[in-house]
C-alpha cells in the first residue's frame, strides 16, 4: 500500500484510529470463524459470513458519524455492526436465538443487525428492500432539516442514511426505485455496494451488462464511484467524501467496494459447485486484514507484540461472548406471541 498523499482524508487518521479499525476487522474475523465452527458443531442453526468484507465495512463505518447517522446494513455487515457498537455478545445471542437477544428478542434471523439506540435499522430478508427504506430515511432527514426539526450543523443528530447490499441485489427493482428517489430529491444518502462477484452462485456478468455497479448510478443522477474494497483506507477515503457531500446537501453517492467472499455464501451453501479452488486461493492472498496488518507494520504503527496481544484479546472476547450466550435463557413458547403487534 502506497503512503497516502496528504489530501486523502485517511492521511489524517491518527494511529489510535488506525489501530481501532484494525482491531475491529480482526475481532469481526475471529467472531465469524467461531460462528462457522459452532455451526459445524451443530450448536447453531445458521450462519452467513462477512469474511473478506471487513475492510469495506470498517472503512465505511469510520467515514460516517457512527451511532448517530442512520445505517441500514445487510447480512454480511458484521464488522460494520461491531464498528457501530453491536457487541460480540449481542451477535452470539442472535446466533443462539436467545430470549433477550438484542435486536428482536430472537425473532429475526442472525445477522439481521438492528438497534434503535444505535440508529441501525433492521432489514427484511428479501434483498434490496432496505434501499427504498434508507432513501426514505434520507428524505425524512432532509425534510426535517428544511422545516427546522433537525439542524444540519448539529453533529449529535443524524445527517445521512447509509444502505448496504451486495452487487447481485442491485438487480432488484427496489434498488432502482430507491436510487431513483435519492437522485430525484438529492438526498443525503449513500448506497454502499459490497461487490464480491457472486450472488450465491450467480457471477457478476449474469447480473449486469456493465463492468461496474457504479456505472448504474448515472441513470439516476447519482454520483457513482468504485474502489478497491479490500483496501480499508481507500474505502474510507471515498466514503468520507460521500459523507461530506451528503452533509453539505450535495446529494447521494453510490460507492461500489470491490471485494470477495472467501467462504461459501452461507453455512448451507457448497461453493465448490460454481467456482474453482484456485480462484478462492488467489483472492485469499488479497485478504483485507493481512493487507492492513502489513501496512500498519510497515508504517511502524503496529508491532508483532501488539498483534499477539490483539489476537489474545480477540480470542477472549469471542470466548466470553459465546459462553454468555450459551448460558442465557432460551425464549419461552409464549414469547412467540409477543412483540409483534401493539397491545
Ligand atoms: C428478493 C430475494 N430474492 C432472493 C433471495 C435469496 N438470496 C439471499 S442472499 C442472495 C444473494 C445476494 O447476492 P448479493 O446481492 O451479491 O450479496 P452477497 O450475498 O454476495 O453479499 C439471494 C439470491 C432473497 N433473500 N431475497
Ligand atoms: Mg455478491
Amino acid at each position: 500500500m502506497a503512503t497516502r498523499i496528504f489530501a486523502c482524508p485517511s492521511a489524517r487518521l491518527k494511529p489510535e484510529q488506525l489501530l481501532e479499525m484494525f482491531w475491529l476487522m480482526l475481532l469481526s474475523r475471529r467472531l465469524d470463524e467461531r460462528a462457522w465452527a459452532l455451526h459445524r458443531q451443530g450448536k447453531i442453526a445458521f450462519h452467513i459470513s462477512g469474511m473478506g468484507h471487513e475492510g469495506a465495512q470498517v472503512g465505511a463505518a469510520f467515514a460516517i458519524n457512527r451511532g448517530v447517522d442512520y445505517v441500514h446494513p445487510y447480512y454480511r455487515d458484521l464488522a460494520l455492526a461491531l464498528a457501530l457498537g453491536i457487541t460480540p455478545t449481542d451477535f452470539m445471542m442472535s446466533l443462539f436465538g436467545k430470549k433477550d437477544e438484542y435486536s428482536s428478542k430472537a425473532r429475526q434471523m442472525p445477522s439481521h443487525f438492528g438497534s434503535k439506540k444505535l440508529n441501525i435499522i433492521s432489514g427484511s430478508s428479501p434483498v434490496a428492500t432496505q434501499v427504498p427504506q434508507a432513501a426514505g430515511l434520507a428524505f425524512a432527514i432532509k425534510y426535517k432539516q428544511q422545516t427546522g426539526l433537525l439542524d444540519p450543523d448539529d453533529t449529535s443528530q443524524p445527517r445521512l442514511a447509509l444502505a448496504c447490499l451486495g452487487e447481485g441485489s442491485t438487480s432488484q427493482g427496489e434498488w432502482h426505485e430507491g436510487m431513483n428517489w435519492a437522485g430525484v430529491h438529492r438526498l443525503p444518502f449513500i448506497c454502499l455496494v459490497q461487490n464480491n462477484l457472486y450472488a450465491i452462485s450467480v457471477p457478476l456478468e449474469g447480473q449486469m451488462a456493465v463492468p461496474h455497479v457504479a456505472d448504474r448510478a448515472a441513470a439516476y443522477g447519482v454520483k457513482g464511484v468504485w474502489v478497491d474494497g479490500n483496501d480499508v483506507l481507500a474505502v474510507y477515503d471515498v466514503m468520507a467524501e460521500a459523507a461530506q457531500r451528503a452533509y453539505r446537501g450535495e446529494g447521494p453517492t453510490l460507492v461500489e467496494a470491490k471485494t470477495y467472499r472467501p467462504v461459501p455464501h452461507s453455512s448451507d451453501d457448497d461453493d465448490r459447485s460454481y467456482r474453482s479452488r484456485e480462484e478462492v486461493e488467489e483472492w485469499k492472498k488479497k485478504d483485507p486484514i493481512l493487507r492492513f496488518e502489513k501496512h500498519l507494520m510497515d508504517e511502524g504503527i503496529l508491532t508483532q507484540e501488539q498483534l499477539d496481544e490483539y489476537e489474545t484479546r480477540a480470542r477472549a472476547a469471542v470466548d466470553h461472548a459465546q459462553h454468555a450466550a450459551e448460558a442465557a435463557p432460551d425464549p419461552d413458547e409464549t414469547d412467540a406471541l409477543g412483540e409483534v403487534y401493539a397491545d
